[in-house]
């Protein structure tokens, strides 16, 4: 027989690949793993009889002659298939994974693979290359698949392909309104109990520039959604990265849940440390052992250790800044912007001290009330938004909304060491998302 299977603890993109990977091998049978992960649990149970999986211990004593792999390329986590190829097994396996920074150790497999938010994603898009039409059951399922993986089309692991792959799913028929349940997972009362009791205990620190929202609640015992909670209250809070240890008094266990925003901070690495494992920006590790309030603590410690440092001001800010002293007439003034092709400049006094910042809309007004010679300081804006050389991008960002300021002078002891504008500003997130493409 042939079998199409996915990772242990089958989430939604792992249940989505395999929807969808039954049009690809129509004659073979997909595989239930022994546990379906809770947030996928409900769209499991809701399309029990469309999967039509069968148990893996069903496969005992078969003969599995070949064999699909979705959404994972390490033996570790399809352990459960492998234990039952007895003897010299000659099949094919052939993978289809979007995870490229796991272990790749099935032997003799053949990987087919594409570095989308979604695994799903990859999938379709050998179904759109053939023409294959799907049903409108398998494009919700899938759907929710890609949903699920990319976080709602926000974690930076997306491609256009991603976007692409939703656009064919919808006009397959897939329906939104079921997605939008599956996703949204705080759906049970506990949850947003717990969800609740995090958000009173979450500490937020700054570590080495990058804001990072750390909690530690001890639970009587474990209880399924926890990621969910993490994934709401990372989405309210929107810091860097986020962590959350839940200890479970009764398994004498603890789990940590971790979020991150940033390519600086590469969760699979952290979580690594503590066996865990999944993408740089979602990860998890289970630990055993009834101290969780020692597991948070390292894991604080840890952070503070091995954390690079935030991209700060002094990074990102143009250093030979263009002063205009606040005793030039703004025709003065004006010249000088537009020889130096700049639309504002912060303006400085006889001591070079800042005093305030002069635009091309001031200079518009001057021009207007024909008063072109008065000095500079009386056309200048004197309320002031500054940073100094740490201030982190996060924080940068924050000004410029918040304070609607179009330059933002860096200073030391008040005089200018730099000069920050939107355009530098959102240079920097169009250099990340460079750099998230080459991987
Ligand atoms: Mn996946």
């Amino acid at each position: 027989m042939n079998i199409l299977v996915g990772h242990t603890n089958m989430d939604m993109d792992c249940i989505g690949s395999i929807v969808l990977g039954k049009y690809l091998y129509p004659d073979y049978q997909a595989v239930k793993s022994r546990l379906i992960h809770p947030v996928a649990q409900n769209l499991y149970s809701l399309y029990k009889k469309r999967l039509n999986f069968i148990q893996s211990k069903e496969l005992s004593g078969k003969i599995i002659d070949n064999m699909v792999v979705f959404d994972t390329r390490s033996q570790s986590r399809v352990k459960e298939y492998l234990e039952l190829l007895q003897g010299p097994w000659s099949g094919n396996i052939i993978i289809y994974d979007h995870h490229h920074e796991d272990t790749s150790d099935i032997n003799n497999a053949t990987i087919i693979e594409g570095f989308y938010g979604a695994n799903t994603t990859l999938v379709a898009l050998e179904l759109i290359k053939k023409n294959i039409v799907i049903d409108s059951e398998a494009a919700t399922i899938a759907l929710s698949g890609l949903f699920a993986d990319t976080g709602n089309f926000t974690h930076t692991n997306i491609k256009p392909e991603d976007f692409h792959v939703a656009e064919w799913l919808m006009s397959s028929g897939a329906n939104i309104k079921l997605v939008r349940e599956f996703v949204n997972a705080l759906n049970q009362d506990y949850q947003i109990n717990l969800f609740h009791q995090v958000l009173n205990r979450i500490q937020y620190k700054n570590i080495h520039g990058n804001s990072v929202i750390l909690c530690h609640l001890p639970l009587k015992e474990q209880v399924n959604g926890l990621a969910a909670i993490a994934e709401k209250v990372f989405e309210i809070e929107n810091p860097d990265a986020l962590f959350i240890v839940f200890g479970f008094q009764k398994e004498k266990s603890a789990l940590i849940v971790s979020r991150s925003n940033t390519e600086a901070i590469n969760l699979s690495q952290i979580m690594s440390h503590w066996g865990g494992g999944g993408h740089a920006q979602a990860s998890a590790a289970s630990v055993k052992g009834d101290h969780s309030d020692k597991l948070f603590s390292d894991l604080s410690q840890f952070l503070v250790e091995t954390l690079a440092p935030a991209l700060r001001a002094e990074e990102i800010m143009t250093k030979s800044v263009y002063c205009i002293n606040e005793n030039w007439s703004i025709l003065e003034a004006s010249l000088f912007l537009e020889k130096v092709a700049h639309t504002g400049a912060p303006v400085t006094d006889q001591e070079e001290n800042l005093t305030g910042i002069i635009t091309l809309r001031d200079i518009s007004k001057a021009r207007k009330a024909s008063q072109m010679n008065a000095p500079v300081k009386s056309y200048m804006s004197r309320k002031l938004q500054t940073c100094n050389i740490n201030t982190s991008l996060k924080d940068i960002g924050r000004i410029l909304g918040v304070y609607n300021v179009g330059h933002l002078p860096v200073t030391r002891n008040n005089k200018v060491v730099g000069l920050i504008t939107r355009t530098d500003y959102l240079h920097q997130w169009n250099n990340q998302y460079v750099s998230d493409k080459s991987l």
